[in-house]
């Protein structure tokens, strides 16, 4: 309730030299209507490059859905925040999610020595916010909002960098009445070795359950799996499973048709479906390949061998 107070509070005595942080709030906005999407973009304060070693969230729980910060080139708007409610109204260029937060869902915390790279030469000059305002009835007061994140940063470079693998489905169709379709997506992995520590699905209202694994010599490991009906905010990875040359990353969402009367397609509405599995990862520094993505469909053959608890209903 406080927050827009807050939001030119002095930060406490410095520290270190190399550490600064960087607030990311609204304006002082009243969103007008239930499921209002607002961005804002935000230049990375320094030329240099700088690292991103926490966020700390400050979101109205009563009114925030969810926040997620992006990082890119070239927000769509100069403004000092827009709409951004209509398809991927962030970034001109490719957007990298690097924060989520949902309401109900634990923060996800980097692990010591991992920060996400920012800065021109990392190609993310810009951040941009979206927050997601659900229920509005609690600006019938007319108060402003300032939710948002501060980023905790530093300019010393950091043993590990932060990244995220993107596994999507493009080509999906889901047929009305029909209980099951799945959605599998899968690529070779020839880079160098990643260590998965959180991972975020994302669907629309047909996703049931989405699950990502690690595939080596045949033998299929869980990286994670959850409910996109749940938050989708960043979850925990079984720490166990990294990723190297030779290994297959694969993903399936499964989907109901029930309840349509036409077929689903994959797009940007809400009447459309996704099908995503982000993975966010840690790897050594002087490798830096921090954005990957897989959009291939998995064989048939290969996809035989999941594991039976991928088409296994979460309970929400
Ligand atoms: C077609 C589709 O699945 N779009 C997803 C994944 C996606 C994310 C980003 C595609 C591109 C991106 O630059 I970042 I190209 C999608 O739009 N996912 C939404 C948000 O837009 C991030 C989500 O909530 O995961
Ligand atoms: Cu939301
Ligand atoms: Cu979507």
């Amino acid at each position: 309730p406080s927050d827009c107070a807050s939001r030119t509070k002095q930060q406490p005595a410095i520290t270190n030299p190399h550490n600064f942080s960087v607030d990311l709030r609204m304006p002082g906005v009243i969103p007008a209507r239930p499921d209002t999407y607002l961005c804002m973009a935000f230049p990375v304060p320094t030329g240099r490059d700088a690292y991103i070693v926490d966020f700390i969230p400050h979101a109205s729980m009563d009114t925030v859905h969810h926040m997620l910060l992006f990082g890119c080139q070239t927000p769509v708007s100069s403004s000092s925040y827009w709409d951004c409610g209509s398809v991927q109204g962030t970034c001109e260029d490719e957007a990298s999610i690097m924060y989520a937060w949902a309401r109900n869902a634990p923060p996800t915390k980097l692990p010591k020595d991992v920060g996400f790279k920012v800065g021109r030469s990392s190609g993310m000059s810009y951040f941009v916010l979206q927050i997601h305002y659900g229920d509005v009835a609690a600006f019938r007061d007319h108060h402003r909002d300032c939710s948002g994140l501060s980023l905790r940063m530093t300019s010393k470079p950091q043993p590990f960098i932060a990244g995220i693998y993107l596994l999507m489905a493009v080509d999906t169709v889901i047929l009305p009445g029909k209980r099951v379709t799945d959605a599998d997506v899968a690529c070779d992995y020839s880079s160098y070795p990643i260590y998965p520590f959180a991972f975020r699905t994302h669907t629309h209202r047909l996703g049931k359950v989405v699950s990502g694994y690690r595939i080596r010599n045949g033998k299929w490991s869980l990286i994670g799996r959850q409910s996109p009906q749940l938050p989708q905010a960043f979850y925990q990875a079984n720490a166990e499973v990294d990723v190297k040359y030779g290994d297959t990353v694969a993903a399936r969402c499964v989907f109901t048709g029930e309840g349509r009367t036409s077929k689903t397609y994959i797009g940007g509405t809400s009447d459309d479906e996704m099908c995503n599995f982000y993975l966010m990862f840690y790897m050594e520094s002087k490798h830096a390949i921090p954005y990957m993505s897989c959009m291939e469909t998995g064989s048939k053959e290969l996809f035989q061998h999941i594991p039976a608890e991928a088409n296994v209903p979460i309970a929400v």
